[in-house]
């Protein structure tokens, strides 16, 4: 009997070997392969196989029980399903836009897919301050043809409701519920980190201010209980893969039905981390690329939003006359809310973000800290006046003035 045909963690790169030659038509039995662990993220592990003699070559990518940021935050393999299933999908929505999967094996919680190392990840080329002309056109094609084409407006509600039954991801949504919108404010499980040179900050403007937690806990609620279109779900710069002329979105294994302003919020927010780790270097061509690039992301994406809209609405009642801006209206609320609760989990909670955490003076550090608290706070309580790209970056240079 084959060993994989039993659930173990395939730690070993001969594993890995072996496991593609037997589960795979890919390579042959006496095939010369090259395996290395090329993983970055906080849950699963990640393998590249080459076979340099054909040209071959494809990325595993496997659940372990345990996550790799903490042994003792265990859940389902099953992310690996819904991740590869999910990609096949949107790869029909977004087409070109996400990495092909080649195969998925239930046993093994793996996945097989696309080699994308001629990629960069995007966090890693922002924070060498490389810019990408076509990332704000394609992020936003993406999210519009993801999250529009899953809503009741476009999708036939019975075939969203079985959608829906596929991508219930309670263990992940439960990992985002507690880091993003707990933790942050309370520290209630003590895994929050803070630099101690803001713990006075981070005391006085997050855990004192009852105000604040008000509107955090409403939006918990609502990404609990709304479930307006299939989410990305973690769609942050270690999500998305970038050359100066192609950019792939992958990782979507937090993918459940929820307020797509929480996947928008998200680029915002990790665009404002690249500003501000290019500020606190001095790179002013950068940091107004960002700007730019950020405006464009937000407005590209009303525009393309309203024009799909109008092309695919179905339901009737979405047909009716400033519906579509209502709508509209509130997603952009949402996602000044969720780029606030993005920018302050990774300032203060347990899984950060190296565009800050590596800003090496200690001074600019903790600036740079400040600036993504005071940002956050304004777009989350006052998230109803965001709509423009400009009203989004005037709240991250507003903070910058600030502190
Ligand atoms: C315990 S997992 C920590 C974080 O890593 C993932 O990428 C998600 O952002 C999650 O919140
Ligand atoms: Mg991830």
């Amino acid at each position: 009997m084959s060993k994989f045909n039993q659930y173990f963690l395939m730690e070993d790169e001969q594993d890995i070997a072996q496991y593609v030659k037997e589960k795979t038509i890919i390579f042959a039995p006496d095939a010369v392969l090259t395996v290395k662990e090329i993983g970055d993220g906080n849950l699963n592990y990640v393998f590249l196989v080459k076979e340099e003699a054909a040209s071959k070559s494809i990325i595993v990518k496997q659940a372990g029980e345990e996550l790799r940021i903490s042994k003792e935050m265990r859940i389902s393999t099953d992310r690996n399903r819904i991740e590869a299933e999910i990609l096949e999908l949107q790869n029909k929505f977004a087409p070109g836009l996400v990495p092909l999967i080649y195969g998925y094996d239930t046993c093994m919680c793996a996945m097989l897919m696309e080699d994308l190392t001629r990629f960069r990840l995007m966090r890693y080329a922002l924070m060498d301050y490389k810019t990408f002309p076509n990332f704000a056109e394609h992020i936003t094609t993406y999210m519009v043809n993801t999250l529009l084409a899953t809503t009741d407006a476009i999708m036939d509600p019975k075939d969203k409701k079985e959608l829906q039954k596929k991508f219930v991801n309670p263990e992940l949504c439960e990992i985002t519920e507690d880091l993003v919108l707990t933790e942050p404010y309370n520290n209630c499980k003590n895994r929050n980190i803070v630099d101690p040179l803001i713990s006075g900050f981070v005391q006085r403007e997050l855990y004192d201010d009852k105000a604040l937690h008000l509107a955090v806990a409403k939006l918990k609620f609502d990404f609990m209980t709304n479930a307006q279109a299939l989410l990305h779900g973690d769609l942050h710069t270690g999500s998305i893969f970038v050359t100066p002329e192609e950019t792939k979105i992958f990782d979507p294994e937090f993918a459940f039905f929820g307020p797509m302003g929480y996947d928008i919020g998200n680029i915002v927010a990790n665009l404002f981390f690249a500003w501000n780790r290019g500020y606190a270097y001095g790179q002013t061509e950068f940091c107004n690329w960002v700007l730019k690039t950020t405006e464009d992301t937000v407005d590209l994406f009303n525009k393309k939003f309203l024009e799909y809209f109008k092309e695919n609405v179905n339901d009737t009642m979405a047909k009716t006359e400033q519906f579509a801006e209502f709508y509209l209206a509130d997603i952009m609320a949402d996602t000044a809310s969720y780029a606030g609760t993005e920018l302050i989990r990774r300032t203060v909670g347990m899984a950060q973000v190296k565009d800050i955490t590596t800003i090496e003076d200690d001074q600019k550090r903790a600036k740079a800290q400040k600036i993504n608290i005071l940002c956050a706070k304004n777009m989350i309580m006052n998230s109803k006046t965001f709509k423009t790209g400009k009203d989004f970056t005037n709240a991250l240079l507003k903070a910058g003035g600030q502190v």
